[in-house]
């Protein structure tokens, strides 16, 4: 069964995505996944400004976190391993701490990513590429 969601998933922060911003996302890896993202986008522009772009890719084993400033991609951090296997369910928590990004994928935390980008200029949620949303609740 597809998720509840379309994908690409876009919707609107209009308090923007600030420290203690906590979102729930739980979502099925379909089998034949490559990769999938979620971008917290600055606006709706073609080439806004990436406050985090997290991108799970199961073709490379690794999860690529990155920024997207002024057109350019920073230097990417990837994270230990991959929580994802292609046909599983999984739950993820997205926290803005005080100093970066937190992901905690099932019951683990998975990467903390500084923040490049103050995360109260996120005002657009993009999920797309290989994955199914069932549920996202941003808190
Ligand atoms: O590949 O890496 C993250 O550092 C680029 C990818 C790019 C990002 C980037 O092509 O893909 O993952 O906007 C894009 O093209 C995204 C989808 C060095």
């Amino acid at each position: 069964m597809a998720g509840r969601y379309n994908v690409p998933y876009r919707t609107s922060l209009p308090d923007g995505f600030g420290v203690g911003t906590v979102m729930l996302v739980r979502g099925v890896v379909p089998r034949g996944a490559d990769r999938f993202y979620i971008n917290l986008l600055c606006n709706d522009e073609p080439e806004s400004e990436t406050v985090l772009h997290f991108n799970p890719r199961l073709d490379e084993s690794t999860v690529v976190f990155n920024t997207l400033k002024c057109g350019e991609w920073g230097p990417e951090e990837r994270g230990l391993g991959i929580p994802f296997q292609r046909g599983q369910q999984f739950h993820l928590l997205l926290v803005a701490s005080r100093k970066g990004f937190k992901v905690v994928v099932g019951d683990s935390e998975y990467h903390h990513f500084v923040y490049r980008l103050p995360p109260e200029r996120a005002r657009l949620l993009e999920m797309g590429g290989d994955v199914q949303l069932e549920l996202v609740e941003i808190f």
